[in-house]
């Protein structure tokens, strides 16, 4: 399912982020920048050691929630890994949409700045982090959308969905969200 935003394309595929042949791949890393299970268990174990080997000389400190840090990407296809940092769900009350949102942002920031045609994000937080999918996808829509109407890049984003229950909230956001003939369309 694809929408076009001022030229730029905005996609969801159910698969495996690490298998994406984008100039970017974003991982669901934590603020350590320290390893860990799903997204970034993965992206480490088939990307190999130079990624996390890159992110402890170039980010000793790690990364706040709600930001994002960019290093290569190994064994990887893609040029580049965005290690974005979103919050724990702790309740929704502890400014948990914005910090997912402004990790979203400052991912496609990095992404711009280094001249990514093309990003695939996960759904950030929604594993490990425990945010609602329903909630995330709405999240992730909007911040990806109003950046693509602002920008019209990166030319392409992938949401790369892990199952079928997550590529169902996500399309069924998309549906709600950005209906087929939106303003900004074309
Ligand atoms: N491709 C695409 N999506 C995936 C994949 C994959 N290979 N593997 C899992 N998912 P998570 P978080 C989905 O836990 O919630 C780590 O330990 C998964 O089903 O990877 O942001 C980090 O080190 C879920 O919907 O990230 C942090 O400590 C989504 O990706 C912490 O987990 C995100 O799940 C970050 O937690």
């Amino acid at each position: 399912m694809k929408r076009i935003i001022r030229g730029a394309t905005l996609e969801l595929v159910q698969g495996d982020i690490t298998l994406q042949e984008v100039d970017a791949i974003v991982n669901a890393a934590n603020s350590r920048l320290a390893g860990g299970g799903g997204v970034d268990g993965a992206i480490h174990r088939r990307g190999g050691p130079s990624i996390m080997e890159e992110t402890r000389q170039k980010y000793p400190d790690g990364c706040p929630t709600g930001s994002a840090v960019i290093s290569g990407a190994g064994q990887l296809k893609a040029k580049y890994v965005i290690h974005a940092v979103g919050p724990v769900w702790r309740g929704g009350q502890q400014q948990e949409a914005e910090l997912l949102a402004s990790a979203y942002r400052r991912s496609l920031q990095l992404a711009v700045e280094h001249q990514c045609r093309s990003v695939a994000f996960p759904a950030l937080s929604t594993g490990a982090y425990g945010y609602p999918m329903d909630q995330a996808a709405r999240i992730a829509l909007q911040t990806v959308y109003a950046f693509l109407a602002e920008h019209g890049r990166p030319e392409l984003v992938r949401f790369v969905l892990f199952d079928d229950r997550a590529y169902r909230q996500f399309a069924e956001a998309m549906e709600e969200l950005i209906p087929e003939h939106a303003p900004n369309q074309g």
